[in-house]
């Protein structure tokens, strides 16, 4: 593949020399910044994950803090999730909707206070829209990209080297909380959460100068459990489910079909941006639904990172969106967006250019037993 040029659009993380030091071969552009995607040995990072810990500048996944006196019915303005109970240091995921009830984004929220909220946002510009609809509603609300930027903590041993760090305290946090916290003068907070299903931590780098700092501070407290340098990991989020905003969805997907209902609340207030495209969704069934695809064949095979048609009996039925060689599975395993009436078990054919791969069709998260 050819170079991507760096330019001064792409703005590097405050963790970026510190990767470059660690060796990182690969970076994604997301939200106009890099995040690395290797560092050369994909399968030993994939065991890292999985069976130790892993560190991952995620700098990219940027904040849009909301704060003043209208900032939580802006928030829940913009989140088709129920919020009123969300509590001061809690996290919730949400799918960000337009008024169609197309994801436009899928973010976690954080409440850091009652008037001052953050969205951790995937790969879409969170903060226009956010902006844009706090002007149309006449809300006071400031709408900012503070200077946060979150650094992974992943894997079984993750709570280990972060109880090391900031106390035993810590392991006290319960999922999607978060605290403030500090260490060697360096402002953070620190979140039980993270893009895998192993288990972990996300410190939210408050100090853009310190982030070589923290990330050598993490480095050296990792040792005694093999800590290494690692990213948001194909294999293990495709196996576990996480569904990545923008990759596994398209221009028309609602929350439905990507298995996200379940962070939808259908009572909250009408004036939430695209309930009512949700409600009437929810009331007619979706469509389209995501299943797992097992493609035949047990050796990786490369290019599943692009949307494949998939055909039924020679019957167009949707899209394989991203594989990626299973390690759990030892297939080749993917995300079908297809529609409603295939099922699991079904037998399909995923189009890959000239090439037609068999695949079966299965339940997400997939079990070893499904390879
Ligand atoms: N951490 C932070 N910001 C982020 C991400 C992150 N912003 C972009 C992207 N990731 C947002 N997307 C997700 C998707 C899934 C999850 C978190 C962020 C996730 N989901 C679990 C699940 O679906 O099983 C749990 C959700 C729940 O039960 O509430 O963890 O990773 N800071």
């Amino acid at each position: 593949m050819a170079e991507i040029t760096p330019h001064t659009r792409l703005r590097p993380s405050p963790y970026y020399e510190a990767t470059l030091a660690e060796g990182v071969t690969a970076f994604t552009p997301y939200n106009q910044m890099l995040i690395p995607m290797g560092y050369g040995d994909p399968e030993a990072e994939y065991r890292r994950l999985t069976e130790g810990v892993s560190m991952w500048d995620v700098g990219g996944e940027r904040q849009i803090q909301l704060h003043g006196p209208d900032a939580a019915e802006l928030a829940q303005i913009l989140c088709p999730r129920d919020l009123s109970t969300a509590k001061q240091g809690q996290g919730k995921y949400v799918a960000l909707c337009d008024h169609r009830g197309t994801i436009i984004n899928d973010p976690i929220i954080l409440k850091l206070d009652d008037d001052r909220f953050w969205l951790s946002i995937a790969d879409s510009d969170v903060g226009m829209w956010a902006r844009c609809v706090a002007a149309e509603r006449g809300l006071k609300v400031e709408v900012t990209e503070p200077d946060v930027s979150p650094l992974a903590v992943q894997g079984p041993s993750a709570e280990d080297v972060v109880a090391k760090i900031f106390g035993d305290d810590i392991r006290d946090l319960r999922f999607f909380w978060f605290r403030d916290a500090e260490v060697d003068g360096i402002p953070l907070k620190v979140a039980r959460s993270g893009w895998s299903k192993q288990g972990g931590f996300e410190l939210y780098l408050m100090d853009g100068a310190r982030g070589v700092d923290l990330w050598n501070i993490v480095k050296e407290a990792g040792q005694p459990w093999g800590i290494g340098p690692g990213y948001p990991t194909p294999s293990e989020r495709i196996e576990n489910g996480l569904l990545s905003w923008g990759g596994d969805t398209d221009q028309n997907t609602n929350p439905f079909e990507v298995r996200l209902g379940r962070f939808v609340d259908l009572n909250v207030p009408d004036d939430v941006i695209g309930i009512e495209a949700l409600r009437q969704v929810a009331a007619q069934g979706p469509t389209r639904h995501q299943l797992g695809v097992v493609l035949d064949g047990d050796h990786p095979q490369p290019g599943h990172d692009r949307w494949h048609d998939i055909t039924a009996d020679g019957v167009s039925v949707g899209s394989m969106t991203n594989g990626t060689w299973s390690y759990k599975l030892e297939r080749n395993i993917g995300f079908g967006l297809i529609s409603a009436w295939c099922q699991v078990g079904d037998r399909v054919e995923v189009h890959k250019g000239d090439q037609v791969v068999g695949a079966r069709l299965t339940d997400i998260p997939f079990q070893r037993e499904d390879g």
